[in-house]
């Protein structure tokens, strides 16, 4: 029998990412090959990929001229449970931890979730003094199971971001030169504009050791560091298109992390709804003695902006899963340091297939298995997967649900024998995984 987990290069109690061995366990390894694949792509590192060239445009621009930041984009996304959780005071039962969410190698060691893994590691750096740099940038790979559809993929980019200053008096005032810098910048771009409300720390509470004078210096200093990016992004859009006169509409809401107090989040108005492209807040004290860091040392703050979705819009791109195609057609289009937009090259029709069953009562299915299950069988030729009916028979009291699913290539045509065998293969598996009662 074939299990989901084995693999050709290792035995199988193993799974091998990025070259590195590591044990699998019954309780929680589900990290299956079709993700591992992806572990090895490192499309943030290519310079003339979209998510490459956004990367090295923001680079640029938070560093072009005090150079504060110390940048790692070298990160490998197999890390601990302890960097991707605990360090930064993840509650023991959040539901980022569970299985139908993370992708887990081991017990011990999962598929980051986001950036902020490293966060220890990096503000270690600082303290440590391997860097005499205040602030970090680090682009990744991130993976989390999740739906299927144009902007949803279990794979994702984030870049993090950070800086310190010293809890002092002297600190202060750099901070305020700091933020005078940005403030300048920020006044010369005509057409930006930010929704931005006055702190409250009834709903967003600030931690203890923070004076609000800090609290408000920090976070201004984060909320023009991130518009000054928006701005430059969105700037660089609208000058491809010939449309500089546009006017560029964000605003910060309220946000929650456990490794930030207070938090917020930026969005931008774009074609029509507001897109979610950051979070951030003021780094939470347990973190940076975490990284062996006094108490009282520094302040400072943190975000994770996404980079997938920032990249479908700058570039036209209109489905995700392009970024990780091998069609020369999709990346010959890009060129280095270059906004341009994406010319679908041919579109193949999809094909839709429907799957109704009774659910087990006596097993969970989770809908992000099911979503597996599909990925695993068909790969990217599965352009979305979606509910279309659920109900609970009035008599029986049993659970029926209906799934569709749309097959569709981005590069070839599908025949229907081949549609049919994926097909098959779906409800075989759900059948022995699930024990569901095809309708
Ligand atoms: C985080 O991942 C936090 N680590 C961000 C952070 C860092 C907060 C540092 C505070 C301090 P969140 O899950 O909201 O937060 O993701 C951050 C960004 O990643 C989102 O704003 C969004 O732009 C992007 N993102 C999240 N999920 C997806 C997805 N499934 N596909 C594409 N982009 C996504
Ligand atoms: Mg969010």
């Amino acid at each position: 029998e074939k299990s989901l987990y084995s693999t050709a290069t290792s035995s199988p109690n193993t799974i091998i990412v990025n070259g590195k061995e590591f044990e699998t366990d019954s309780e929680k390894t589900n990290v299956p090959q079709n993700i591992l694949k992806l572990t090895d792509k490192a499309l943030h590192l290519k310079a003339s990929h979209p998510i490459g060239i956004l990367r090295t445009l923001i680079e640029n621009k938070l560093n072009s001229d005090d150079h504060a930041f110390e940048v790692y984009n070298n990160f490998k996304p197999a890390v601990s449970v302890f960097e991707n959780f605990d360090s930064l005071g993840f509650p023991k039962d959040h539901v980022g931890r569970s299985k139908s969410d993370t992708y887990y190698i081991n017990k011990d060691h999962l598929l980051r979730t986001h950036t902020s893994a490293h966060e220890m590691f990096c503000f270690g750096n600082i303290q440590k003094k391997i860097t005499d740099k205040p602030g970090y940038l680090i682009s990744a790979d991130v993976y989390r199971r999740d739906e299927i559809d144009k902007t949803h993929y279990p794979a994702f980019h984030q870049m993090e971001g950070a800086r310190l200053w010293p809890k002092t008096e002297a600190g202060q005032k750099q901070l305020k030169k700091d933020i005078s810098v940005l403030e300048t910048k920020l006044n010369q771009i005509k057409n930006f504009t930010v929704i931005d409300m006055p702190y409250k720390e009834e709903t967003n509470p600030k931690q203890k050791h923070m004076t609000k004078e800090e609290v408000q210096l920090v976070s201004t200093h984060l909320k023009r560091t991130i518009e000054l990016i928006v701005a430059e992004v969105f700037n660089k859009k609208l000058a491809s298109e010939g449309k500089t006169n546009e006017e560029i509409k964000s605003r910060w809401i309220e946000a929650y992390f456990p490794w930030t107090a207070p938090s917020w989040e930026i969005e931008v108005w774009w074609k029509g709804e507001w897109l979610e492209l950051c979070g951030c807040g003021v780094v939470r004290e347990q973190v940076l003695t975490n990284a062996g860091m006094g108490t009282n040392e520094k302040i400072g703050w943190a975000f994770g902006l996404g980079l997938d979705r920032v990249a479908m819009l700058l570039f036209d791109i209109p489905d995700i899963r392009l970024f990780w195609t091998d069609d020369q057609r999709f990346h010959e289009q890009f060129k280095e340091n270059t906004i341009s937009s994406f010319k679908p090259y041919s579109k193949y029709p999809g094909t839709i297939r429907d799957i109704s069953f009774w659910v087990n009562n006596s097993i969970d299915i989770h809908e992000n298995d099911l979503m597996e299950i599909v990925r695993n069988t068909a790969g990217d030729l599965v352009e979305s997967v979606k509910l279309i009916d659920d109900f609970v028979h009035p008599k029986t009291g049993r659970r029926s649900l209906c799934y569709r699913i749309n097959y569709q290539s981005m590069d070839r045509n599908i025949t229907n024998e081949e549609i049919n065998n994926l097909q098959d293969t779906v409800r075989a598996n759900l059948v022995e995984q699930y024990k569901i009662e095809l309708r």
